[in-house]
């Protein structure tokens, strides 16, 4: 399969991220800043002594904090979460005391437009030229005000090749009961109800009623083979051979698959999530300067790079890209046509959370 261009990829994001929806809030959200926010040439002051960090499990390498301590004089406390859905709820709770936070792209207009997020003082970022053109102008923040790109992926099916055999090819596999209790999916909303959604050959952005009803149905039929919603843990039930197949993120399955050389990673035919994740500084942080200047220190070549090797994910730092042996290469052209990055979904929100707790709960 050949690899796409990078310009071809550009094309290809662009023309999945841009969908209507995501364009007026794009409209409505993008810039969005408030009076007393510091201008992209503001002074942020000195740098503070301590850093605040709040992100995903397993995803970031061994020494990008204590790289940065070490540099900056700075102590950072570092917490993670396992969901976007967790992260926001956190943010939304107030004050969360974290300076670095980071929500995919679905998570960033809520973010912007309850102005949770700051624009970023970008005399600070001088390494944001480091990044591939391929993130920038998507959708959920075009001009790159309020975000920086960290890592992509994409969400497929973790398997056990010893134990399974061929690889799955379809969302369906997690109805067939002959694994029951040895499958799992993600504890993710969006990747799970996404995942019944383009199984039915429906967007994975879908708002419609009727569309997630079925995704619900699908969703639940599923359940009675799986033995949970699972996201970070899943890892070494795969190691272990307890799950032998995992709905998953790619890198994820990369990291286990170091451990475990049978975990191979597969995107079902019917397509799933290509998904991007950002810094985003919250505009309670307590310390600004030190976000700004650890956003920048995850810009350096050598850093980024270090982060996508540790992890198994793509990184969006053209600079770090040429110094990894062997990057995650942009998705394939056959591979691009069947995902879609996920769209805030607006006043339908409520709605796939209540859908999601009809499928928890049945
Ligand atoms: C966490 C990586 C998951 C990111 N290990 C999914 N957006």
């Amino acid at each position: 399969m050949s690899i796409l261009g990078r310009r071809e990829f550009i094309r290809h994001a662009m023309a999945l991220g841009l969908g209507p929806s995501a364009l007026a809030l794009l409209l409505e959200g993008c810039g969005r800043s408030r009076e007393g926010d510091p201008a992209p040439g503001g002074d942020l002051g000195p740098i503070e002594d301590r850093l605040h960090v709040y992100n995903w499990s397993d995803y970031i390498a061994p020494d990008t904090i204590t790289g940065f301590e070490r540099e900056f004089g700075v102590r950072v406390s570092y917490d993670t979460y396992e969901s976007s859905e967790e992260l926001l709820a956190k943010l939304q709770a107030g004050a969360s005391g974290y300076d670095v936070v980071f929500p995919s792209t679905y998570i960033v207009a809520a973010l912007v437009g309850t102005e949770i997020a700051m624009p970023l003082v970008t005399r600070y970022l001088p390494n944001l030229g480091n990044l591939a053109p391929f993130v920038r102008g998507l959708a959920h923040d075009p001009e790159l005000t309020h975000t920086v790109p960290w890592l992509w992926g994409t969400t497929g099916i973790a398997y056990r090749a010893d134990l399974v055999g061929a690889a799955p090819t379809s969302w369906g596999t997690f109805q067939d009961p002959r694994r029951r209790g040895k499958m799992t999916m993600l504890d993710d909303m969006r990747d799970v109800l996404g995942s019944w959604l383009r199984y039915r050959g429906r967007s994975l952005n879908s708002v419609v009623p009727a569309e997630l009803e079925a995704a619900k149905r699908d969703a639940i039929a599923a359940k009675a083979n799986l033995r949970a919603f699972v996201s970070a843990p899943v890892k070494s039930q795969l190691i272990s051979g307890d799950v032998q197949l995992a709905q998953l993120w790619n890198g994820d399955a990369a990291q286990a698959r170091r451990e475990q050389p049978e975990i191979r990673f597969a995107l079902p035919e019917e397509g799933g999530t290509l998904w991007i994740d950002s810094m985003v500084v919250p505009r309670s942080a307590p310390h600004k300067r030190a976000a700004h200047e650890f956003i920048n220190y995850a810009l350096r070549p050598e850093v980024g790079a270090a982060i996508a090797a540790a992890t198994g994910y793509g990184t969006p730092n053209q600079a770090a890209m040429a110094l990894l042996p062997d990057p995650v290469p942009f998705p394939t052209e056959r591979e691009l046509a069947r995902l879609e990055i996920q769209n805030d979904l607006g006043r339908a929100s409520e709605l796939w959370d209540r859908t999601w707790t009809e499928v928890k709960s049945a």
